[in-house]
């Protein structure tokens, strides 16, 4: 074990062979007295790492917040900002980071108690915004995300000790299992992959686009899919998926000309608050990982 790692209970981008460790932290920190989240869907996201909850938003809402996308993306100023991340191939805006500044509206949605109160539940905690996006995953040329747990970006790249943190990805547009609907494997939320590969300088001016450092071996994902299967998240705009930090996710492209364009608002756990990167030169910056850990309220 590299000895730089004492006190690490997550070692990631090792030399050698990336091994699978358990995750010895709790899933659902909270309790159902703690929030709106009743014991049945609480149980089941601890199990499987994911829930969902039907039109969390109403269709004039995702209305609303379709039209803040449209108006961020046709921003031309904006487009030169670093917290818009281009596709790739085409060009076109892929992801748009801290969109809770950049949008009175979402930093509105973000206290909303239908998901500040969810998170907090589930987190057990004070809790505070880690990372806000939107990704677009426009039609006929979204490309997707390669398999990764977020987790062990955030640890490896931004400080985060233990995944107490949780996402919400709001769909604004109907999300299909043909338009690059988010995949996940449920129960790989209790297992930490550990990613063979020293993280590079700067790396995410390229792994927002398209992450090479910090993906499991192929090996891990087969080994991961055999024992949990792999779920599809589908939904009408308006719906919401919960994840743990630490579950195995991944999209694939989008040919199909429906965009499947999401929110994503994730929470950190204050107990939880960032610390100097566990597995990188020099933490990444606050459009991507937040370190203003003040408690959100409504
Ligand atoms: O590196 C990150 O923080 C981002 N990358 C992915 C693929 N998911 C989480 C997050 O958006
Ligand atoms: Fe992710």
């Amino acid at each position: 074990m590299d000895t730089t790692r004492v006190g690490d209970g997550y070692p990631t981008r090792i030399e050698g062979e990336p091994t699978l460790l358990d995750r010895t932290d709790p899933t659902v920190w909270g309790t159902e007295a703690d929030g709106p989240i009743d014991a049945a869907t609480l149980a089941g996201h601890d199990a499987r790492g994911y829930s969902t909850v039907e039109g969390l938003l109403s269709p004039a809402e995702v209305q609303g917040y379709w039209q803040e996308l449209v108006r961020l993306s046709s921003d031309e100023k904006l487009k030169e900002d670093e917290r818009v991340i281009a596709e790739k191939a085409s060009g076109e805006v892929r992801s748009i980071f801290e969109v809770h500044e950049l949008s009175s509206l979402i930093a509105e949605l973000v206290r909303d108690p239908r998901v500040l109160d969810r998170a907090r539940q589930i987190l057990g905690s004070d809790v505070y915004i880690h990372q806000s996006r939107v990704n677009y995953m426009p039609g006929f040329k979204g490309s997707g995300f390669y398999w990764h747990s977020d987790f062990e970006t955030w640890h490896a790249e931004d400080g985060m000790p233990k995944p107490r943190a949780v996402s919400c990805s709001i769909a604004l547009t109907d999300n299909y299992p043909f338009n690059g609907g988010l995949m996940v494997m449920p129960g790989s939320h209790r297992t930490f992959v550990q990613c063979a590969g020293v993280t590079p300088e700067d790396n995410y001016k390229s792994s927002l686009k398209e992450q090479e450092i910090g993906v499991p071996s192929q090996e891990n994902v087969t080994k991961a899919a055999a024992e949990h299967g792999i779920d599809q998240f589908t939904g009408h705009a308006g719906a919401a998926l919960w994840f743990d930090s630490n579950i195995m996710h991944g999209s694939g492209n989008n040919i199909t000309p429906y965009p499947r364009s999401n929110i994503f608002l994730c929470f950190n756990s204050v107990e939880n608050a960032l610390v100097q990167p566990f597995a990188a030169a020099k933490p990444r910056p606050t459009f991507i990982a937040g370190r203003d850990f003040t408690p959100l309220k409504r």
